[in-house]
């Protein structure tokens, strides 16, 4: 699955809140492949090598557990990802559909 989020970061490694000049909204074009949400700058090619950035924007999806995110009312279609590392990440969906679309996807793994 693949499509355009916008990313905020809400808690980092080991749940500490992410501190203020890191918490703003960036806008990513996201592919989930295994178990691996991969947020690039540009569009998804499929021959064309990951930069050292995308690598580090990468997110383990494994054991990570997304659910619409209904304590955040200032953005709609805004869903919260938690992973196995304790990060909280929140994602901006397109429209409501693709943000279901993408909780579906994302516990599935
Ligand atoms: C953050 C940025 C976010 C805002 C966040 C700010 O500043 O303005 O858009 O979240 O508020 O801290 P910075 O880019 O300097 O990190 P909202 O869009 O949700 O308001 P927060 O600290 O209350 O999460």
């Amino acid at each position: 699955k693949h499509g355009v989020l916008t990313r905020k970061s809400h808690a980092d490694m080991d749940g500490k809140r992410t501190p203020r000049g890191r918490r703003g909204w960036k806008k990513f074009y996201a592919v989930l492949k295994g178990m691996i949400l991969y947020l690039q700058k540009d569009e998804y090619k499929p021959d064309k090598d990951l930069s050292e950035v995308d690598l580090k924007n990468a997110v383990r999806v494994h054991h990570a557990l997304a659910t619409r995110a209904c304590d955040y009312s200032k953005k709609p279609n805004v869903l919260k990802l938690k992973t196995s590392d304790w990060r909280v990440f929140l994602f901006q969906a397109p429209s409501e559909e693709e943000m279901m679309s993408w909780i579906f996807r994302i516990n599935l793994v």
